[in-house]
């Protein structure tokens, strides 16, 4: 019922692990999650993969059933929450990939929007249907598909709660590809290989500087850019890079 993480050599899976509600995310789910997130950016991980145990959900959203009946309040730090821990997800140090292998909706696709990847199988579905609930989402995804999709799309999404498949969800530039059923973990799992043999704090400091690409001004943005590539460029791993290149040999990064 909880979700599982486990380790494969240097990369973390963690897997939403309840599919007779097609992964919905209940408080306690979400809880779990948290706690799991905490042990991921403690851990040597290289990188992170979510997905949803079963062939039918990645996760169908916040658990509707367990949203009913709750005081004002309650709502409001619930939202909190869930932004919260898709927040973590979003700063991990280490690149994240949401492995969508079926339905993403509500708070599932917003989780996958925290990722910094997204695949999905060719039977995966998506979208934010919370206006036909008679809700708005409330774990980021206002914020972050219009991010990544930009507001045209987003409003069509959102405005509208309707449901579109991996290949449209590609073509919106939602996924970063979409990937065989039956070796779906494989993919990922080689998707994340890219980034095994990169500098860790490298990598860092190239996805928090994208990050705060829609924060800031340009002007600011930029000064980030520049501090933080200044950063790498004292690191020994830069150093090691282009030595590497001017010998005409591969690289050896030591995350240093
Ligand atoms: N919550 C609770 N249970 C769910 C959910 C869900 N989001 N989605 C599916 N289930 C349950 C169903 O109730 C059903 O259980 P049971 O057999 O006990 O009735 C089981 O999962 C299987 O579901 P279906 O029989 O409906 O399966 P289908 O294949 O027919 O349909 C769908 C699949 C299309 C995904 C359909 O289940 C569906 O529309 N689900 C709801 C999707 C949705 O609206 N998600 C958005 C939820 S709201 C949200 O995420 C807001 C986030 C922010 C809130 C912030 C507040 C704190």
């Amino acid at each position: 019922m909880l979700p599982q993480l486990q380790f494969h050599d240097d990369l973390a899976v963690i897997t939403l692990n309840r599919p007779e509600a097609l992964n919905a995310l209940s408080f306690s789910i979400l809880d779990e999650l948290h706690a799991l997130i905490k042990t991921v950016k403690k851990s040597t991980a290289r990188a992170l993969i979510i997905t949803g145990t079963g062939d039918k959900a990645f996760c169908a959203g916040a658990d509707i059933k367990e949203l009913m009946g709750r005081s004002r309040q309650e709502q409001q730090s619930g939202s909190e929450f869930g932004q919260e821990v898709f927040n973590q997800v979003e700063n991990l140090p280490i690149p994240s990939l949401a492995l969508i292998n079926g339905y993403a909706f509500g708070g599932g696709l917003e989780l996958a929007l925290a990722c910094t990847f997204r695949l999905a199988t060719p039977n995966a579905k998506m979208g934010l249907p919370e206006i036909k609930l008679g809700l708005i989402p409330g774990y980021g995804g206002t914020q972050r598909l219009a991010r990544v999709i930009g507001i045209t799309r987003a409003n069509e999404l959102i405005l509208t709660g309707k449901t579109i498949d991996a290949e449209q969800a590609l073509q919106y530039g939602i996924l970063n590809g979409v990937i065989d059923k039956s070796k779906a973990l494989d993919e990922a799992v080689s998707f994340c290989q890219q980034f095994k043999g990169f500098s860790l704090p490298v990598l860092h400091f190239a996805k928090s500087a994208i990050l705060r690409a829609f924060d800031v001004s340009l002007q600011d943005g930029l000064k980030i850019e520049s501090n933080l590539s200044t950063l790498a460029y004292s690191l020994n791993d830069a150093n090691e890079g282009m030595q590497a290149f001017i010998e005409k040999r591969a690289p050896s990064f030591k995350d240093q």
